[in-house]
């Protein structure tokens, strides 16, 4: 049996994007094994019992939920103290895996749901992004200067939503709202998490991800991408601090 963690994820999956978001901030060393959800390898499906990505199977336990795999990671580690958050936070990251995941998937995905009035699902996850844009207004991060785990939980579906359309969504009046995901995607921690790996198969060499950093430079949000390649990442840390110094 296996004893170190492997996350099976996928690339640009919003799930697995926060997962190893919160993996990278906690330092904690994975093995990475990215999935093609047309060709979920056979191992993958023996390890989570949902098929879906991500999945973490450690020693004794597979989890199989982004959130639980978010605070599994920050409970080893949590330099960011991304936990310590207003207990508003779990209402936020439910609303958010919720109605405006499923006013989203409508949106994103109308002609799979013909039933469904695309314009009134698009408008049901605006009005949800135009509280978040009030919440964000005069502050950087929902909870105000630093971020917290619902940042890292919410900032990958609002970046989907966002890609959509990101003219129509680039024309909304929600000017914090877009300041606070073009901070996202213009930082490093972004850059390395969205990194590319070819899809695994038995056989292959490891590939690690979220380890100890060799270099202590701090990244924050407010600096240009800065890309690594997947060795470097192997032998990197939790330098990347998704905050900003005021
Ligand atoms: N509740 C799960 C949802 C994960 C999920 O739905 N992931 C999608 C990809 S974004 C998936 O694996 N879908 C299975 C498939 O497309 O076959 C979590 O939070 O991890």
């Amino acid at each position: 049996m296996t004893q170190h963690p492997i996350l099976w994820t996928f690339r640009r999956c919003p799930y697995a994007m926060r997962a190893r978001l919160a993996i990278m901030s906690a330092g904690v060393a994975v093995e990475l094994r990215e999935v093609l959800l047309r060709n979920k390898p056979h191992a993958f499906l023996q390890t989570s019992p949902s098929g879906t990505v991500p999945a973490l199977r450690l020693e004794d336990q597979v989890l199989d939920e982004s959130l639980d795999i978010m605070i599994w990671a920050l409970r080893k580690n949590d330099p960011q103290q991304l936990l310590d958050m207003p207990e508003e936070g779990w209402s936020l990251i439910a609303t958010n895996d919720g109605p405006f995941k499923a006013a989203l998937d409508h949106t994103k995905y109308a002609t799979r749901y013909p039933d469904l009035d695309e314009t009134a699902e698009r408008a049901k996850a605006a009005a949800y992004l135009v509280e978040l844009n009030d919440r964000l207004n005069g502050r950087h991060w929902l909870f105000g200067d630093r971020p917290t785990l619902a940042d890292l939980a919410l900032l990958p579906f609002v970046r989907q939503f966002a890609q959509i359309d990101r003219v129509w969504f680039d024309a909304q009046a929600w000017p914090h709202l877009i300041a606070w995901l073009d901070r996202f995607l213009d930082s490093e921690p972004f850059a390395l998490v969205m990194d590319k790996y070819a899809p695994w198969s038995e056989g292959d060499a490891q590939v690690w991800f979220g380890g100890k950093r060799a270099s202590k430079t701090t990244h924050t949000l407010d600096q240009p991408e800065n890309r690594h390649t997947a060795d470097e990442i192997a032998g990197q840390g939790n330098g990347d601090r998704l905050s900003v110094s005021r």
